[in-house]
């Protein structure tokens, strides 16, 4: 089993911010910002490419678990930024589909 479904099933220890039914968000152990969490389904997704119309539902859950971690973590007024790193030049080491929210510093654009 992916380590992402591990997490999801509390398998594998994670610093967990909010989880429902279908989702959950931890933090990220690696973070890249004062505020770095993941926000990933309970379903296994391997990335953004291999999601389907038949998780639109999910997909619109996940983006919806990444307000609420900004609103749990007091970020909606000063601002966060939602990733989804998909496929090896994108950086995705984890192929378990995941939402990264970062807060906390002045982010940089264009990123690396
Ligand atoms: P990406 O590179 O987009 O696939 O992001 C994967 C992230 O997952 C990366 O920022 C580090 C994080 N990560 C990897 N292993 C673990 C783990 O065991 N626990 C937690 N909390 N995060 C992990």
């Amino acid at each position: 089993m992916c380590l992402f479904c591990k997490i999801a099933q509390h398998e594998i220890k994670a610093n967990i911010v909010l989880e429902d039914e279908h989702a959950v968000a931890f933090r990220d152990i690696n973070a890249a910002a004062p505020t770095h969490v993941l926000v990933i389904p309970k379903k296994h997704i391997v990335s953004l490419s291999e999601a389907t119309e038949a998780d639109q539902a999910l997909l619109g859950r996940l983006l919806l678990m990444a307000r609420a971690v900004a609103e749990k973590l007091d970020l909606l007024n000063a601002g966060y930024r939602t990733v989804v790193n998909n496929g090896t030049d994108a950086g995705q080491s984890v192929f378990h589909l995941h939402i990264h929210v970062l807060a906390g510093r002045k982010l940089t654009w264009p990123p690396g």
